[in-house]
């Protein structure tokens, strides 16, 4: 079977000329990110169900920073992988159109980009970032906003960052549940699934929405879903192919076929 879906795999990626890429945490589990639904992963041993959301955070803001300046230590140990750099040389080949939209918030798919494009223009392997980054702080209060990546104190709430404009509480700027995504980033997303002929899902469990609804808009665009997985998903019934495997191993097998 694996054999057989890489051809025919391969096919697809060689056919379309408009390809919309949707990734998830999986696509950095390589990288040592741990994902949220994995046997290892971050819901289970820090029930962010009760830490991503804007509840938590008024409630305890020390407690919910604590939860992601851990994460963005672990993340600054993490590099992109062989997915990442596959994914990034398939946009910057400029045989067809590829934009990536990731969920994740780890700014892997960025680093990758720029490590790719080395001098050239990153630009068309920059993703889109459905859920924000964990790199960037934004005020609870005012519009101000910034890239935030050097470790934080989080011992006591009067350590926390503060905005330079109006003293409030800064918060990660990423897209907690029960928060709507930004609405520019989603009717983009939506426009580019609607009209990719194939969406390449990698590393996603397709639970969270309106995220998981994406591949969705592309199959009823008339475009078809190649799914890149270690397990099955809501979506691979409705995959025309559904590699199981690790994406590091996968992806470069598919951008391979891309001369
Ligand atoms: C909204 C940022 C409305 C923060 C995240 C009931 C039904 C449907 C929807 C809902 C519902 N109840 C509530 C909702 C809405 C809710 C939702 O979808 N809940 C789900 C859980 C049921 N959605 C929201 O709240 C969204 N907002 O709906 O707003 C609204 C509208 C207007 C006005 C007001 C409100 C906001 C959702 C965004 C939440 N933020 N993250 C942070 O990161 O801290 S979501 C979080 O989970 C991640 O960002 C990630 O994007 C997302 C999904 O996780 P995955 O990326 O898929 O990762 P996961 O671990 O789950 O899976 C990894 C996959 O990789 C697995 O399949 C695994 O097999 C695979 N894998 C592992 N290793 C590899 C691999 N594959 C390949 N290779 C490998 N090596
Ligand atoms: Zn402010």
């Amino acid at each position: 079977m694996a054999v057989e879906g890489l051809e025919q795999a391969r096919k697809l990626m060689a056919d379309a000329r408009k390809l919309c890429v949707l990734t998830g945490a999986g696509i950095s589990a390589e990288s040592g990110v741990p994902t949220f639904r994995g046997p290892e992963g971050l819901w289970r041993t820090f029930r962010p169900e009760e830490l991503a959301t804007p509840e938590a955070f008024a409630r305890d803001p020390r407690l919910v920073w604590e939860w992601y300046e851990w994460r963005r230590g672990v993340i600054r140990g993490c590099r992109p992988n062989a997915g990442h750099e596959a994914l990034a040389r398939l946009a910057l080949s400029g045989g067809k159109e590829v934009r990536i939209l990731t969920q994740n918030v780890d700014g892997l798919h960025e680093e990758a980009a720029r490590a790719v494009a080395g001098g050239r223009d990153p630009s068309p392997a920059l993703p889109l970032e459905l859920h924000g980054s964990i790199f960037r702080v934004r005020c609870t209060r005012c519009p101000y906003r910034s890239t935030h990546r050097e470790p934080l104190d989080t011992s006591s709430t009067d350590l926390l960052p503060r905005c330079p404009r109006c003293r409030s509480l800064l918060r990660p700027d990423v897209v907690w549940f029960g928060e709507p995504l930004d609405d520019e980033v989603l009717q983009e997303a939506y426009d580019l699934a609607r009209h990719a002929d194939l969406c390449l899902v990698v590393g996603t469990s397709a639970l969270v929405h309106p995220a998981a609804s994406l591949p969705l808009a592309t199959v009823r665009g008339g475009g078809a879903i190649l799914e890149v997985n270690t397990t099955e998903t809501p979506l691979t019934p409705l995959a025309a192919v559904s590699l199981r495997g690790n994406a590091a191993v996968w992806l470069p097998l598919l951008q391979g076929g891309e001369t």
